[in-house]
């Protein structure tokens, strides 16, 4: 059994599409194992994204992801990580194959509605940050 950090973005939350996201998320056979409710202040959401210092859609990645209501989640599957990746699909919607989320409900490759973890690395990071 492998964890993930799944994170429903505003854009998502201002669409009150919450519970259309977890019952794919439960289709795909993932458990939920935490799960808040919460907003991010700008400090909060730019240590949450260090690793993109330096690029150029920062400032307004940041300020969006605390624009409103985020609603973290530890995700539990096999192979969880590779998993959720796919089942969101490619960061710009646009790209993203049919049948995945951000394929389905993500508006363009800034508001995208969720983020999952890409590795280990970043799930052994990002799943601590919110639930430490
Ligand atoms: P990911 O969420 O698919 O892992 P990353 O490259 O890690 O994509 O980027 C983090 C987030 O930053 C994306 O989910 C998206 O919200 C935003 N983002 C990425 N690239 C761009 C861009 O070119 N313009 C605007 N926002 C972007
Ligand atoms: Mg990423």
């Amino acid at each position: 059994m492998e964890r993930t950090l799944l994170i429903i973005k505003p854009d998502a939350t201002g669409r009150n599409l919450v519970g259309h996201i977890i019952n794919r998320l439960e289709k795909a056979r993932f458990t939920l194992v935490d799960m808040k409710l919460t907003r991010l202040t700008i400090d909060e959401a730019r240590k949450f994204y260090a690793v993109h210092e330096g690029k150029p859609f920062l400032d307004s990645l940041t300020e969006y992801m605390s624009s409103g209501t985020v609603i973290p989640m530890v995700l539990e599957k096999e192979n969880a990580i590779a998993d959720l990746r796919k089942l969101i699909g490619a960061t710009n919607p646009e790209q993203a194959e049919c049948g995945t989320l951000r394929n389905e409900i993500g508006v363009d490759v800034q508001h995208n509605s969720v983020h999952a973890s890409d590795s280990q690395e970043s799930a052994d990071v990002e799943i601590p940050f919110f639930f430490g």
